[in-house]
C-alpha cells in the first residue's frame, strides 16, 4: 500500500485517480480548493481517502503542506502533480494577461513548489513516484495554445532535468502528455463555464476518458523501482499530430 498524494482531485483526472489507486489497494491523500468534493470523495472512497483543501498557488501553505499532514500519513511515496488548468483560446495579441499569470501560477509554479516540498523526503528514503501531468500541448503548438503549450513544456523539460538530478537513486519521474480528453472540467474552465462551448469540443468524437489517464498512473504506480518510463504521449484514434498551419495569399 503506498501513500499518494494527488493534486486537483476536486474533478477529472484527479478524482479519477483517487478512485483508481485507492480500488488498487493504495491510500489516496485528495487535495484542491473545492473542499466539499474532496469530503464527497472521502464519503464514497471511505477512510483511505484523507480528504485535504490545498491551493497549490498558495506558496505558504505548499510548504508548510507535508509537516501538516497526520503522522500516520506522512510519508508521501507517490506525489501525483496533477492541478492544473488552461484559461482561453484566444490569439496571443487578444489573450487577457491574467488568465496567462494563472495559468503560471497554477501549473508551473504550483507544481514546482509541490515538487519541492515532498521531494526531500523521497530523497532521504531514496524511493519515491512523480507523476506530472504535462500534454501534447507542450510538444505541439495549435493556434490559442500559447501560454498554456508553453507551461506544459516546462512540466515536460522540468520531469526530464528532475530526473537528470536524480539519477541513480529509486526515485521515478514521468510526464504524462494526454492529448484530448473528455469527462473532465478541462474545457469548460478554458471556456470559462460556457457549457455548449465545452460540448462542442468533443462532438462527434471518442475522447480518451479521465479513466484511461487513470489507468496509466496505476500501471506506473505498479512498475518494478529500477524502471523509469520518461514520458507518455497518449492520444484517443480520432486524433493526431499532423498538423503544420500553411497561410496561402
Ligand atoms: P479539470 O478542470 O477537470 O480538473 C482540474 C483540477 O485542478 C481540479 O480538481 C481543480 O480543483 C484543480 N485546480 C485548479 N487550480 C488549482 C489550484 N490553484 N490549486 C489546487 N487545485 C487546482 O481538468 P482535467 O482533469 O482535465 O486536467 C487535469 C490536468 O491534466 C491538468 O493539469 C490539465 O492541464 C492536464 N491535461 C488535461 C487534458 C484534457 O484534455 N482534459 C489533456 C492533457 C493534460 P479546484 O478548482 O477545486 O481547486
Ligand atoms: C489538454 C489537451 O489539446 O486541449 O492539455 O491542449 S489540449
Amino acid at each position: 500500500m503506498k501513500t499518494i498524494l494527488v493534486t486537483g482531485a476536486t474533478a477529472g483526472f484527479g478524482a479519477a485517480f483517487a478512485r483508481r489507486l485507492v480500488s488498487d489497494g493504495h491510500r489516496v491523500i485528495a487535495t484542491g480548493r473545492r473542499l466539499e468534493r474532496l469530503e464527497a470523495l472521502a464519503a464514497e472512497l471511505g477512510e483511505n481517502l484523507l480528504p485535504l483543501q490545498l491551493d497549490v498557488t498558495d506558496k505558504t501553505a505548499v510548504a508548510a503542506f507535508p509537516a501538516s499532514l497526520p503522522e500516520a500519513w506522512r510519508q508521501i511515496d507517490v506525489l501525483i502533480n496533477n492541478a492544473g488548468l488552461a484559461l482561453g483560446l484566444s490569439p496571443a495579441w487578444e489573450a487577457d494577461l491574467s488568465d496567462w499569470d494563472t495559468m503560471i501560477a497554477t501549473n508551473v509554479t504550483g507544481l514546482i513548489h509541490m515538487t519541492r516540498a515532498v521531494l526531500p523526503q523521497m530523497v532521504a528514503r531514496d524511493d519515491g513516484i512523480i507523476l506530472n501531468l504535462g500534454s501534447v500541448a507542450g510538444v505541439y503548438p495549435y493556434p490559442g495554445g500559447h501560454v498554456y503549450g508553453g507551461t506544459k513544456a516546462f512540466v515536460q523539460q522540468f520531469s526530464l532535468n528532475l530526473r537528470a538530478d536524480l539519477v541513480g537513486k529509486n526515485i521515478r519521474v514521468t510526464d504524462i502528455e494526454p492529448g484530448m480528453v473528455g469527462g473532465s472540467e478541462f474545457s469548460k474552465v478554458r471556456f470559462d463555464g460556457n457549457e455548449a462551448r465545452a460540448a462542442a469540443v468533443y462532438a462527434g468524437i471518442t475522447p480518451l476518458s479521465p479513466e484511461d489517464i487513470a489507468e496509466t498512473a496505476s500501471w506506473l504506480i505498479s512498475l518494478p523501482r529500477h524502471m523509469n518510463i520518461n514520458r507518455i504521449e497518449m492520444m484517443p484514434t480520432c486524433q493526431a499530430a499532423a498538423a503544420f498551419a500553411v497561410k496561402r495569399n
